[in-house]
């Protein structure tokens, strides 16, 4: 099914250090709606949203982040302003409630993109355990 496609889709995706598609959308090469910028980080509407709030944000300096495994302890402060900056897209979506943060490290978690990102997630009832 589609489900299992998406999956070994993303499974297959390694992580080369590759440039990826996210350095254009920090570029403004390729249009993206922006929800919140600042110098460090940008946060823009996935392209494929999974709730009525789908959020991305991401550092604009990727310095070895390509995944959250990959973190070193000089990536401390920068990891903190994701997830404020993160909370910040929550309020400004109405969503402070209830909302979900999602970290897909590596391909086993489905990491599609190797530029690390927070997905904001909600607007609807989630469910737990996640697939
Ligand atoms: P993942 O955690 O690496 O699987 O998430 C990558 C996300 O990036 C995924 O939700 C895509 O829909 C999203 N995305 C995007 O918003 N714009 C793009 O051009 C591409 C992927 I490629």
């Amino acid at each position: 099914n589609n489900e299992e496609a998406t999956a070994k889709a993303a499974a297959a995706n390694a992580d080369s250090g590759a440039p990826t598609i996210f350095d254009k959308i920090i570029a403004k090469e390729i249009p993206s709606t922006i929800v919140y910028e600042d110098e460090k980080v940008l946060a823009f509407r996935d392209v494929n949203p999974q709730a009525p709030v789908h959020v991305l944000v991401i550092p604009k300096l990727r310095d070895g982040l390509t995944q959250l495994g990959k973190a070193e302890v000089r990536h401390e402060q920068i990891l903190g302003q994701l997830l404020y900056a993160a909370r910040l897209v929550a309020e400004k979506e109405g969503v402070l409630d209830g909302f979900r943060v999602v970290i897909n490290s590596g391909p086993d978690a489905c990491q599609s993109v190797y530029h690390l990102h927070l997905h904001v997630l909600g607007g609807r009832q989630m469910k737990w355990p996640p697939g």
